[in-house]
Parts: structure tokens; C-alpha cells; sequence
């Protein structure tokens, strides 16, 4: 590493060898505590480098090799005891370069990997705040900046909340917190509650009185959950010394960002590496009244009244997962579809999903774009008036509405944070950001996980992975990186819907096997008779493996789970078949006939998709 001279006369370094037989430490070896530790810290604060080490480890040599080779032997028994004090770390090499702990041989040469090694020779280190500032605490970000903390390093997370043109704005944790994943999933869980109700008289429940929803109740309850989500997530950063800090961030220069706060009040932060975890934001659809009138799910979930009639635009998950529990409310809701249900979805299970929904008394409006929404009365909700116009011929339609939530997709939030001071590539398509698989930009120093990646999942798990493995790599010597295999997602839409996925490289032979049945709790109050749903799909030419496996019907991501768990292990359609099912439950796998054989191309995704207490399992496969 040294520019002209051997690499151990520039940086001084110094190795403490403790040979490997000295058991018994002499009386010059062992002097008391703190004269041990003054030495020891003495030693760390002359030397530029100082390895501690034993004459017979290999890693000790391995590291030694690359650092240093001065050797002063000493016995190491109390030394070993007093640096697991001083460190947290008791096994050898102890490496320390210009005061700083590196740690072991992994790190070590982890450090030497990076990069981080040779900016702490140069005593770079020294120029920045931080080792790494995270941008973005939610999800990924608050995952990787506790990890990078748990392994030593001095970490920021900075996160801000832009509200929304409503005004909405929310505490730590991001989307899936505050907007998404949970709130979701609660008011989900109030909309299955109405159904049981319904059930409950078929069952023999009497009440009188009529039943009916607060929406109010539910938000306070529901927001109260999140503010303790909230609450424990800044303790869990205090508690693993993460400097967390409310405000925007932004770069002005590669190593150094502008933090804003909400009172406008700006500071500046360096540091030697950066992860970008901003996540995304609802899109707007650029149509007169939509920022004005309409909201997206970013306000839903903490909306201070009951939307009343609702038209929603869109026909992602998001669209069909907010009208799903809204129509379980027992709220007028109607879905306006510009083309078809679920993109990217198995098509047969999103059209029955979409059967189910409308079933549970969901309008649709097939093959209508929004032009104009205006107001007609404000209030808490108010009317609204909206204008839409066929995508197949010249008509034009109006409908009036209480609320409308636009639901058209998500942007990255790359765009106002400052990369065109950087140098990092994002994709001028969708301000998506590409990274290398190990989730490294185009510049070395910046990383990036989560909902803004070009090309990879969004969803919570996978940011949550993404961001702990990355510390792991850049600080902990791991190599272990996010490999999605096997991805399961589910949709909760009138009861829930859910994905699984797995990508194959083999030549496929599709063997589909599928069956509608009845869920033994439907029964008797009568409802949905036969419209639950289950698929396999497999692949014939390697023994019936399963590589598909969809499930329309009540606990679609409980079910789905746990067949993920057997696909990850290469399950075969035989398997399952021995695999004597839990009786009587609708994960149970039997009856399902044989349906067709079909020939795919090499490579193929498959998912599998869980909807309205139904589960659908999508195969994305080019037929050849
Ligand atoms: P986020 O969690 O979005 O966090 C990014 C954070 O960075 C935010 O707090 C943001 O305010 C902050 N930020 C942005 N820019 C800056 C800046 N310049 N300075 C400081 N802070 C900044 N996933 C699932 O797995 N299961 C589900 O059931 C599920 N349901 C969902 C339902 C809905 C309605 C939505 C919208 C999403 C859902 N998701 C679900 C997706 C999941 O929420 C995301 O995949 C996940 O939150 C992504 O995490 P992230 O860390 O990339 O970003
Ligand atoms: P998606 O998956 O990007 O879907 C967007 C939906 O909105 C889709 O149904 C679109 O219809 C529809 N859309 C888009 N623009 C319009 C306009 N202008 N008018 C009417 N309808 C429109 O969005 P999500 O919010 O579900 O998800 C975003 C990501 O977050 C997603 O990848 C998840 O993994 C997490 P189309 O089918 O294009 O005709």
C-alpha cells in the first residue's frame, strides 16, 4: 500500500506477539490493571498501527502479512483479558490503526476490501463525522444503521417525513409503519371482523343491536399502535448509539450532506460511506383537482373522518387492498381500472380476486382514466365531482363521490436529495437507483436498498434484509449476500391475497394442478360455497418440483408462508402429496386434479399471490 516504501516502514506498524506456550505470565508481565491498561492504551496511541496477536494463529499471520511486521513479543494472557475489556474483543489479531479499533482478521481484511483500511492509514478517517450516515429510516434504513452500530461503527440515520399535499405527515419507521404493511393489515383486520359478524348469526350469536363502525375509534386505535412502533424504534437507535436526527438530507458534496429540520435550521455532516434508503411516495396523476381534492393511501390510514362514498383510481395492490377494507367497512366504494387488475399478476387468479370483490359488493369501472376531479362541497368528507373518459372510445362519464384515492404506483424518492452531486446513476425513467448485488451505486463510498432499487422486490422483509446483510459486509467481514430465491408477498383486498415466488434456471415442463373448494368455516353461514381456490404448479422435467403454488381463501399469507417454507426446500408435487395435511384446515392439500401440461421457455419468476382470505399463486413464464 505504500507509495515508494515497504508498506511496514510507512506505516510504523507494530505487532504485540504473544508466543504460544507462555501460560504462566512472569511478574514483569503482569502488572496490575491499570498499569496493564495504561500500557496497552499507550502502545495504541504511539504506534500508527498495533496488531495484537499470537505467534501460532494463522489469522494473526494472515493479517500481520498485511499490515505490519515489528514484532514485540509478550505474554498475552492478562493483555488478552484487559483488550477484551478495553474492545469488547478477547480472540486475535486486535488490530488498531491511528488509535481506532479495526477489530479482527475478518474485519480486517474486510476493511482492506473496502477500502475503509487504507483511508484509516492516511488517517482519512479523521476527516469525517461519521463512518456512515444513513439516509432514510425506515425499513431498510433502520435496519442497516443499527446493524452498522451493533458492529462498532459510528452511524447517523436521518429521517423526514415531506407531508403530504393534504398535510398528512408521520413519525420514524417509514412506509410500512406509518402507511403501509401495518396500518393496512389492522384495518384489514376490522373489515374481516364485520364479515365474522355477519357470520356470528349463523352461528347462533344473538345481539340486538345494530351494528356499526367508527371510523374514528379505529384510526385512534390503530395510530396509537403506530406511535408506540414509533417510540420504540427511536429507543432501539439511542439504546444501539445510532445519532438519529429529524430532518431532510440532502448532498452537496460526495462525502457530505445538508441535514434540514422542520423549522428550516440546516447542518452539515460528513462521513466515509452513505446508504441511501429514502423509499417512495405515492404519484399524483397530473390532472386538475388531484393534489387539491383527491388523497392517496399516505393520508387514508390516519384520516381524521369516514371517507364516506369512495372512488378509487387505480387497480395495483395498493388500489385493491384500500378499496378491499374500505368495502368491508360497509363503505359505497368503487374501483376505476384503466386496463386490467394486478399487473404483472397471474391473470386468472387477479380476475378471481376481482370476482371475489365484487362479490363482497366492490364496483369496478373498466376501462376509464380520470381527467378532472372538482369540488362540489367541502366538509370532512366533502362531494367531489369526477370526470373520466373511456380508454376504447369517445365517452365521457361524471360521478360524484365523498373521497377519492388515487392509487396509480409510487415514486423512488431520488430526486431532491442531491445526486447530481455525487455522481450516483439513477434511472431517468422511474428515479430508480441500479446497484451491483452488493447494493453498491455506481459509487463506491454510496449504497442503496429498498423500494428504490431498479429491479428488485418492494417490500419490507426484503429492505429489512438488504439493509442488516450490507452492514454485515462493509463492517463485519460477512460476504453474504440478499438472494431472492423465494419471495412471498400477500394482498389483503376483502379478505387477502398473496404472492410467492420462486426463480428457476432449469427447462420447465408445467405439470398445473388445481382445485376450487369450500372452507369448512364458510359453510354454515353459507357464504362463497366453492369459490376458494388452490393451484400447484410444477415442473415435469425435474420430478413434479413445485415451483408455483397459488391459494384464493381465508389466512392467504399463513398458508402461503408455510408452502414458501417447502418450495424454498425444492419441494415435489409427491411430497406434498405424502405430506398428511392438518385436518380440518384449508392449507391441507388434497384432490387437486391435473389440468394441463404446458412447455416454458429456460428462465421463469413465480409468484404466489394471496387475496380476500383467498391465495393466488402467479407463474411469470414466457410460453415457448
Ligand atoms: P421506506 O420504508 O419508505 O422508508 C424511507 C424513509 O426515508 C421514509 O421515512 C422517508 O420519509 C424517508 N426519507 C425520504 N427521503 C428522505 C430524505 N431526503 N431525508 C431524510 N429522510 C428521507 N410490504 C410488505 O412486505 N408487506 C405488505 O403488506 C406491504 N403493504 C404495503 C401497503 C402499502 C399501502 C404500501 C404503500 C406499501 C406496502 N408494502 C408492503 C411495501 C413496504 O412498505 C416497503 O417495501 C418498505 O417500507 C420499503 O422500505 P424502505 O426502507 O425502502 O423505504
Ligand atoms: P403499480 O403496481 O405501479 O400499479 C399502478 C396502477 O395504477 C396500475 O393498475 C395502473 O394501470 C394504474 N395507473 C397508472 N397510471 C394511471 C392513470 N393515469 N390513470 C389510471 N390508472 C393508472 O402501483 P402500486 O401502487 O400498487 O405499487 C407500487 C409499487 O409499490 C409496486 O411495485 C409494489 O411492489 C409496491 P395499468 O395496469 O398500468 O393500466
Amino acid at each position: 500500500t505504500g507509495k515508494g516504501k515497504k508498506e511496514n516502514e510507512r506505516v510504523g506498524a507494530t505487532e504485540v506477539v504473544f508466543p504460544s506456550f507462555s501460560r504462566q505470565p512472569s511478574i514483569e508481565a503482569c502488572p496490575g490493571q491499570n498499569e496493564l491498561k495504561t500500557r496497552i492504551q499507550e502502545l495504541i496511541d504511539t504506534n500508527q498501527v498495533i496488531v495484537f496477536s499470537k505467534s501460532y494463529c494463522p489469522y494473526c499471520v494472515k493479517v500481520s502479512y498485511l499490515l505490519c511486521r515489528r514484532e514485540r513479543p509478550q505474554d498475552g494472557t492478562n493483555y488478552q483479558e484487559m483488550l477484551l475489556e478495553m474492545t469488547g474483543q478477547k480472540t486475535v489479531p486486535n488490530v488498531f490503526i491511528s488509535k481506532t479499533h479495526v477489530g479482527g482478521c475478518d474485519k480486517t481484511l474486510q476493511a482492506h476490501k473496502d477500502g475503509s483500511l487504507q483511508q484509516l492509514l492516511n488517517g482519512e478517517n479523521e476527516a469525517y463525522d461519521y463512518d456512515l450516515i444513513v439516509i432514510g429510516g425506515g425499513s431498510g434504513g433502520l435496519a442497516c444503521s443499527k446493524e452498522a452500530a451493533n458492529l462498532g461503527k459510528k452511524v447517523m440515520v436521518l429521517d423526514y417525513v415531506v407531508p403530504t399535499p393534504k398535510g398528512t405527515t408521520w413519525g420514524l419507521g417509514g412506509t410500512c409503519v406509518n402507511v403501509g404493511c401495518i396500518p393496512k393489515k389492522l384495518m384489514h383486520q376490522t373489515a374481516m371482523l364485520a364479515t365474522a359478524m355477519q357470520d356470528a348469526r349463523k352461528f347462533g350469536w344473538e345481539f340486538d343491536e345494530t351494528v356499526k363502525h367508527n371510523w374514528e375509534t379505529m384510526k385512534t386505535a390503530v395510530n396509537n399502535y403506530i406511535g408506540s412502533l414509533n417510540w420504540g424504534y427511536r429507543v432501539a437507535l439511542r439504546d444501539k448509539n445510532v445519532n438519529y436526527v429529524n430532518a431532510y438530507a440532502e448532498f452537496i458534496e460526495p462525502h457530505k450532506i445538508k441535514a434540514t429540520n422542520k423549522r428550516g435550521k440546516e447542518t452539515f455532516y460528513t462521513a466515509a460511506k452513505f446508504v441511501l434508503a429514502t423509499g417512495e411516495r405515492p404519484r399524483y396523476l397530473g390532472i386538475p383537482g388531484d393534489k387539491e381534492y383527491c388523497i392517496t393511501s399516505d393520508d387514508l390510514f390516519s384520516l381524521p373522518y369516514c371517507p364516506g362514498k369512495t372512488l378509487v383510481i387505480g387497480a395495483s395492490y395498493v388500489a385493491l387492498e384500500c378499496g378491499g377494507f374500505l368495502a368491508g367497512l360497509g363503505l359505497d366504494v368503487t374501483v376505476m381500472v384503466r386496463s386490467i387488475l394486478l399487473r404483472g399478476f397471474d391473470q386468472d387468479m387477479a380476475n378471481r380476486a376481482g370476482e371475489h370483490m365484487e362479490e363482497h359488493g366492490v364496483k369496478f369501472l373498466r376501462k376509464y382514466v380520470p381527467t378532472k376531479v372538482s369540488e362540489l362541497e367541502a366538509g370532512t368528507p366533502g362531494r367531489l365531482k369526477v370526470t373520466a373518459k373511456s380508454t376504447e372510445s369517445d365517452e365521457v362519464i361524471e360521478g360524484e363521490y365523498n373521497t377519492v384515492l388515487i392509487a396509480v404506483g409510487r415514486d423512488a424518492c431520488t430526486d431532491k436529495i442531491g445526486l447530481d452531486k455525487t455522481g450516483v446513476k439513477v434511472n431517468p425513467k422511474n428515479g430508480k437507483i441500479p446497484v451491483n448485488d452488493e447494493e453498491q451505486t455506481n459509487v463506491p463510498h454510496i449504497y442503496a436498498i429498498g423500494d428504490i432499487l431498479e429491479g428488485k422486490w418492494e417490500l419490507t422483509p426484503v429492505a429489512i434484509q438488504a439493509g442488516k446483510l450490507l452492514a454485515r459486509r462493509l463492517y463485519g467481514g460477512s460476504t453474504v449476500k440478499v438472494y431472492c430465491y423465494l419471495q412471498i408477498t400477500f394482498i389483503e383486498t376483502c379478505s387477502s391475497y398473496g404472492l410467492l415466488n420462486r426463480s428457476t434456471n432449469c427447462e420447465i415442463l408445467q405439470g398445473v394442478y388445481h382445485s376450487l373448494f369450500w372452507p369448512l368455516e364458510f359453510t354454515v353461514p353459507g357464504r362463497d360455497n366453492n369459490r376458494c381456490y388452490g393451484k400447484l404448479i410444477c415442473n415435469r422435467l425435474d420430478n413434479d418440483r413445485v415451483i408455483g403454488f397459488h391459494y384464493l381463501g381465508p389466512n392467504a399469507g399463513e398458508v402461503t408462508q408455510g408452502f414458501g417454507a417447502a418450495m424454498k426446500c425444492g419441494a415435489t408435487k409427491e411430497q406434498l402429496d405424502g405430506t398428511i395435511g392438518i385436518h380440518p384446515t384449508c392449507a391441507e392439500v388434497k384432490r387437486l386434479e391435473k389440468t394441463k401440461t404446458v412447455q416454458a421457455s429456460a428462465t421463469q419468476s413465480i409468484s404466489l399471490c394471496v387475496f380476500g382470505g383467498l391465495t393466488v399463486l402467479k407463474m411469470q413464464c414466457k410460453r415457448i
